[in-house]
């Protein structure tokens, strides 16, 4: 039996939402549209790869929220004076994501100082140290009351980040009347309009000995986790990207430093979310609440731009992909036009920086939420020439992609994303260096002695289960020390259905598969991740170590629409 909470979810009872963005647009449209809903074709090609520019710093708050004083005042003398203050609303905007087709409603989140008229998924690109704090003030400028799918309750996390509990963006309120993770439109009456952010990128190292620093600056992205609509939130646009640097990794590809890896950087270092979505003909998107399996669009972005171009300079780039779709998982080629692959670089994940540069691979898998820091050197390509990402991906539903983990099926002629065209030579400073950050894998005595916990993630009576219960944030499913290695089985129990794990405040390490081969950037010692993909059947072994916020916390699945329908579960720390 479904629950209330469901069948209001989906929509069966009043207080359900519409499926499309305004009540006028589905009387526009057919009712036997929905029996096949397509999207308009759109001629690929045609839009320039958009950029949102990074955010403006403001000076302090003088208000600043006595939590985040609080965290700011622990910090190592010094540090908290070199902290970054922004200011960012979440508001409804219009957009064009193709020339051919009319404007867009969005939702979106815009740096106060940034024009108005940035382009889709604004959401600013924050650039941040180590060591360098940043208090970012989210102010929620939604409409008061809106028809339509999501939800303007809000509540962001920063997805990778490692941060206390009170500014991880914890799905809702709690029975606890000091931890109040949403902030509401104005004239709410019981959430503030606004939540200053605490977002440290401090290296505060694994006690237990590790001999490298704990933290792994990396590709971190930022979005609302609201309670049961995290789905549709996203899908309509609240999302941001926020970079990580230190003095390994600088950013700076002529940076003079020994010790500087000068990687690719400025106008050469791009962050490309990819993203699909399901297009009305009057331009508006559209969403199944409804559906539990997960979403999937048949228009597919690129940065907020349906299939757009870059023109690229003939030298090395680093391209950050995420993949901000709900559903949908991609494995990506670099293709020509006559379905030729041609080799990239694999530098980092979601985790950060390997240990070292994967070499000369033709595709890369991302699951939902990961990211993935390619290479691509255009210096060889004369100029004119065309090269695309393209999706290969086999997935006509929720279920995930068709075969198994690591044995996929694949399309010949897949989606192209996007076009590069190749351009002049220029100077390329830049280099690739073999070694990136050292990760020395985990000691054998620290896997032994660790707390050993099993999560199972199943299909049960139609809603999604961890353990066999449906998400009651009020109820922590484990508790777990601080700074007590830990490692946790994870075991997809639901058949072919694929459910990539997401577990919050600390990185992982994947330790094991069983009766299945590792991910080609899985090995322990090459990299973390954030993100476990259980493929069909699979079962994964990871590491944690929670080294030290408090607080509770949540892992769940990222096909957000399984996160939605209750596979998430919540964890306390301390
Ligand atoms: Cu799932």
């Amino acid at each position: 039996m479904l629950s209330r909470r469901a069948l209001v979810k989906s929509g069966l009872v009043a207080g359900g939402y519409a499926f499309a963005t305004a009540p006028n647009l589905l009387a526009s449209i057919p009712s036997s549209f929905w029996d096949d809903p397509k999207s308009p074709s759109l001629t690929p090609f045609v839009s320039p790869l958009p950029l949102p520019p990074p955010p403006k710093d403001v000076r302090a708050f003088e208000d600043l929220d006595p939590e985040c004083v609080k965290e700011l005042g622990t910090l190592p003398t010094g540090v908290s004076r070199r902290t970054r203050f922004n200011f960012v609303v979440a508001e409804e905007a219009v957009v064009s994501m193709h020339p051919e087709l009319p404007p867009t409603r969005v939702w979106r989140y815009r740096d106060v100082m940034a024009p108005r008229d940035n382009p889709y998924l604004a959401g600013p690109t924050f650039v941040s140290r180590m060591g360098e704090p940043r208090v970012v003030r989210m102010i929620n400028r939604l409409p008061q009351s809106h028809t339509g799918f999501g939800r303007t309750t809000l509540t962001t996390h920063l997805h990778g980040g490692h941060v206390p509990a009170f500014s991880d963006g914890f799905p809702d309120e709690i029975s606890d009347p000091h931890f109040d993770p949403v902030f509401a439109p104005p004239g709410h009456p019981i959430h503030k309009d606004r939540f200053d952010y605490c977002w440290l990128f401090q290296d505060v190292g694994w006690r237990h000995g590790e001999p490298c620093p704990e933290e792994r600056p990396s590709t971190l992205w930022y979005h609302d986790h609201f309670l049961d609509f995290t789905g549709p939130n996203v899908y309509r646009g609240l999302a941001g990207f926020n970079l990580v640097y230190d003095d390994l990794d600088t950013g700076d590809e002529q940076d003079p430093s020994p010790k500087a890896l000068r990687l690719p950087s400025g106008p050469y270092d791009i962050p490309l979310v990819l993203q699909d979505k399901l297009v009305a003909p009057d331009g508006q998107l559209l969403y199944l609440p409804g559906n539990f399996d997960g979403f999937l669009g048949d228009t597919h972005l690129v940065n907020g731009a349906v299939q757009p171009y870059l023109a690229v300079d003939a030298r090395k780039y680093r391209f950050r992909v995420l993949n901000g779709a709900n559903a949908r998982m991609y494995q990506l080629f670099l293709t020509d036009a006559s379905g030729d692959l041609h080799p990239f670089d694999i530098v980092a994940t979601g985790g950060g920086l390997l240990s070292r540069t994967v070499r000369d691979q033709t595709t890369t898998f991302l699951s939902n939420a990961t990211r993935r820091e390619i290479i691509v050197d255009f210096s060889e390509y004369p100029p004119g020439t065309e090269l695309y990402l393209e999706d290969r991906i086999v997935q006509d539903d929720g279920r995930g992609p068709d075969g198994k983990f690591m044995d996929l099926d694949l399309q010949p002629n897949g989606i192209k994303l996007m076009k590069f065209i190749v351009g002049q030579k220029v100077p390329d400073p830049s280099q690739v260096p073999d070694e990136l950050r050292e990760l020395p894998p985990i000691p054998a005595s620290v896997i032994a002695s660790a707390q050993r916990r099993t999560f199972e993630f199943e299909r049960r009576n139609g809603s999604w289960v961890i353990n066999d219960e449906q998400v009651d944030l009020e109820r922590a499913v484990a508790q777990v020390p601080l700074d007590t290695p830990q490692v946790w089985r994870l075991v997809n129990k639901s058949g072919g259905w694929w459910h990539p794990v997401h577990v919050h405040l600390e990185m992982m390490r994947i330790l094991s598969r069983e009766d299945e081969p590792m991910g080609p950037l899985e090995g322990d010692g090459l990299a973390k991740t954030d993100t476990a993909v259980l493929g069909p059947n699979s079962e994964v072994e990871v590491f944690f170590n929670f080294r030290d916020y408090p607080g509770p916390w949540v892992f769940h699945c990222h096909i957000i629409e399984h996160e939605d329908h209750f596979m998430m579960a919540r964890f306390d720390v301390g």
